[in-house]
Order: C-alpha cells, then sequence, then structure tokens
C-alpha cells in the first residue's frame, strides 16, 4: 500500500454507500485517504492503518459526502427567456407560447445565433455556480440548435467546459428535442436526418457519451423514437429519455426496452412503466425545477418507485424554459417538499443514483476504496439540512480526484 497523498480526520462522513445500516453510510468521527485521485482508504478513525501520507488535514468535525452529480442539464443555451416567465405568470400558457412561436424554438434561435464563444461563456457561469453548489460532475444535453452545426458545436462547447473547468461533464446528443422549422410537420424525416446523418458523425467524433430524446405528444412518439434509439445501440451509445412528462406517452415502457440509464421525468408514468423500468435497471430521474415551474400537479409514482425498488435519482433540468435551476441542493429541497422523498433519497438521488443514471455508479457517487476522491466537505450539523435549509449555500470546500477546487 503506497504513501498516501493527502488524509482527511476529523470528519463526519456519509459515504452514501448501498446496503450501509446507518443511514447515509454515515461515519460519525472517520478518516478517508486519498492517493493518485482516488480514495485508498474510509472508515472509523479508530481503525487507520499506519501509513505515510503526504498531508494530513483536520476538517473540525465537518461533514463530507460524495461530491454531487447533476444528472440532466440542458446548460448551453443561448439567449433568457425571463420575459416567457413573466408572460406565464401573466396567465399564458407554457403550450400557447410556443404555440406562438416561444418556447424551445425562442432558445433555438437564440442558440443558432450565438457563437462558441458566447457559448462556452454563458454557460461556464452557470457551470461555476454548480461548482459553488457542490457538484463535480455535471451531464449536458444539446438539444436547442436541431440543425448539424448548432447541435455540433453545443456538444463542443460541452467537451470545452469539462477541459477548462476541471470538473467532470458528460454530453448527452438531444438532437430529438422538438421539430426544427426546416423539417415543419415532418418529425419522422427530422429524426431520420438525425439517425442517418449527425448521430454517425458525433459517435464518430467521441462528442457525446448517450443520446436522449423527448417523448412527448409536443415532440416525439415512441414509435417515432425507437429507430432513433436502434442506430445509437448499434453505434455503442447508451440513451436516456425525456419520459411521460406531461403524458403517458409509454416513454417509460421505451426506456426500459432499451435498457436505458435514465427515464426522466416521469409525471405520468403508470405503474406497468414503473415496473418495466425495475426490470432494465433504469434509473428513475425526478425533475422538481420542471414540474413547479409549469404548475404541474400530477406527481411522479415515488411510492410505486420505491417498491419496485428502482433507483431514484434527481437533477435540475436546468434550461431556460421549464427550469431555470441551477443548484442541486435546491433540487432537493424541492423533490422532499414536492415529490415526498426523504432528505436521504434526496442526497442519495445527487450522488449514487446520479452516477448509475451516467453509467459512472463504478467510478463515483459513493465515498469507498477505489472510488474518485470528488469530495463535497459542508457547514452542516447533519447531512439532512442539505435538503432542509432552501437558499443556504453551505459548501465548505470542493475537492475533485483529491485536490482542492477552491
Ligand atoms: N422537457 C422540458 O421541460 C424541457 N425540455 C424537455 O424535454 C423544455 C425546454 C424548454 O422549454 O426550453
Ligand atoms: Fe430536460
Amino acid at each position: 500500500m503506497g504513501r498516501w497523498d493527502l488524509l482527511l480526520t476529523d470528519a463526519r462522513i456519509a459515504t452514501m454507500r448501498a446496503g450501509a445500516p446507518d443511514p447515509y453510510g454515515a461515519v460519525e468521527d472517520g478518516a478517508l485517504a486519498v492517493r493518485d485521485g482516488r480514495i485508498a482508504w474510509v472508515g472509523p478513525r479508530s481503525d487507520l492503518p499506519a501509513q505515510a501520507t503526504t498531508e494530513v488535514r483536520s476538517l473540525e468535525g465537518r461533514w463530507i459526502t460524495p461530491a454531487l452529480i447533476d444528472c440532466h442539464t440542458h446548460l448551453v443555451f443561448g439567449g433568457d427567456r425571463g420575459s416567457e416567465f413573466e408572460a406565464r405568470l401573466g396567465g399564458a400558457t407554457y403550450e400557447e407560447l410556443a404555440a406562438a412561436g416561444g418556447g424551445i424554438m425562442a432558445t433555438v434561435r437564440a442558440t443558432r445565433a450565438a457563437s462558441a464563444e458566447e457559448l462556452f461563456r454563458s454557460a461556464r457561469g452557470r457551470l461555476e455556480a454548480m461548482a459553488r453548489a457542490g457538484a463535480a460532475t455535471v451531464e449536458i444535453k444539446s438539444g436547442y440548435g436541431l440543425d448539424r452545426d448548432t447541435e455540433i458545436r453545443t456538444l463542443e462547447v460541452a467537451r470545452r467546459l469539462g477541459c477548462a473547468s476541471g470538473l467532470t461533464v458528460r454530453a448527452t446528443l438531444l438532437a430529438a428535442h422538438a421539430v426544427p422549422p426546416e423539417f415543419g410537420g415532418r418529425p419522422v424525416e427530422y429524426l431520420g436526418f438525425v439517425a442517418d446523418a449527425l448521430l454517425p458523425e458525433v459517435a464518430r467524433r467521441g462528442l457525446a457519451d448517450a443520446v436522449d430524446a423527448y417523448c412527448e405528444e409536443v415532440a416525439f412518439s415512441a414509435v417515432q423514437i425507437a429507430p432513433l434509439f436502434e442506430r445509437a445501440r448499434a453505434l455503442g451509445l447508451p440513451v436516456k429519455l425525456h419520459a411521460d412528462q406531461r403524458t403517458d406517452g409509454g416513454g417509460a415502457a421505451l426506456a426500459a426496452r432499451f435498457g436505458a440509464l435514465s427515464a426522466d421525468h416521469l409525471e405520468y408514468t403508470p405503474e406497468s412503466g414503473i415496473e418495466a423500468l425495475a426490470g432494465a435497471g433504469t434509473v428513475a430521474v425526478l425533475l422538481p425545477g420542471a414540474f413547479l415551474t409549469l404548475g404541474e400537479t400530477r406527481r411522479p409514482r415515488v411510492g410505486a418507485l420505491r417498491r419496485h425498488g428502482v433507483p431514484i435519482a434527481v437533477a435540475t433540468d436546468c434550461n431556460p424554459g421549464t427550469s431555470p435551476l441551477g443548484s442541486l441542493p435546491e433540487a432537493m429541497g424541492l423533490a422532499a417538499r414536492l415529490f415526498g422523498l426523504t432528505p436521504e433519497e434526496c442526497l442519495a438521488g445527487v450522488t449514487r443514483h446520479a452516477a448509475r443514471a451516467l453509467g459512472l455508479e463504478h467510478d463515483r457517487g459513493t465515498l469507498e476504496p477505489g472510488k474518485r476522491a470528488d469530495i463535497a466537505v459542508w457547514d452542516v450539523g447533519h447531512p439532512r439540512d442539505l435538503t432542509y435549509w432552501l437558499g443556504s449555500r453551505p459548501l465548505a470546500g470542493l475537492l475533485v480526484r483529491g485536490q482542492d477546487r477552491g
């Protein structure tokens, strides 16, 4: 066992490991050692083995958790939809604004008009805010381009954000977000362009880690999406799905059929769809920011998800239209209050289960030997405070691969 690089002591550790006897997998008077960016040892300080280490740091009794993981964002986009927000407060509906040329298409126009540098700069600010709230891994979807150049530019910006920030950015192709004006009224032809031209180029250039689609009446049906998912599978890319957000469109069943990493939203998913998710090992990603912003009243079937053992993740769905939300602790607080998740489920939802929703559960999401030393240090009295308090900023430190991110 070689020399450690860093030893954290006097720590209260929420390991978030599955099947632990204590809530949060908690270790009250714990220590955690790092070597080469990974966790080399973690446990009660009384069990600490004698081992040479370069730096010993007391955390003075602070809680530490796995750094948070946002497994569902639309972080790269141009423009702003604040005026639509005001219009909706004045009584306009999301659908009316979309029908009048607003909604997703307003952001598509702004994103197409934005340069890569403009997209990078605006998204960088949102990404840094997420890190200040405790996130070290963030998924970023395309989906505001809906043409080759802008979808590629969005994914390139996402990759650049990962390189520039030192955080982990996972990129997802969501060209199947809406039908662009050039393909007006022809969703099947548009998805054919995505599957036959755009996706092969994205896969060849390694610009995306997964493929997503919006399975909804206002976007694409399960039948229309299936050929795109077949192509993704043939190209070796996993899939995710925006499923059953506003209607029961069979989204969860489609996601399960393709062994999707995750099915997201799920407000209208029936129990049969939840059983299918359980059978496929697909993660349910709940997005309370969109639920709240849209004034939705139909809650995801959390009791059924629990009964069937479907892992539940929580994410911001950060986007300018339905979820202008840039902080995972706030998403946790909303998931508890709107969906009835417990604080421990919320924290598992932005750590262990969020990692699984990105196919990274073997690499991060818990504080266990061998996992990445992505660690959040908190000034809280208990891990549940991350969900209990809204709008506080309790992050005391963020380590990425055992290095302070400042
Ligand atoms: N579901 C949503 O709520 C967002 N996209 C999606 O698939 C809406 C995005 C927007 O309104 O800009
Ligand atoms: Fe989304």
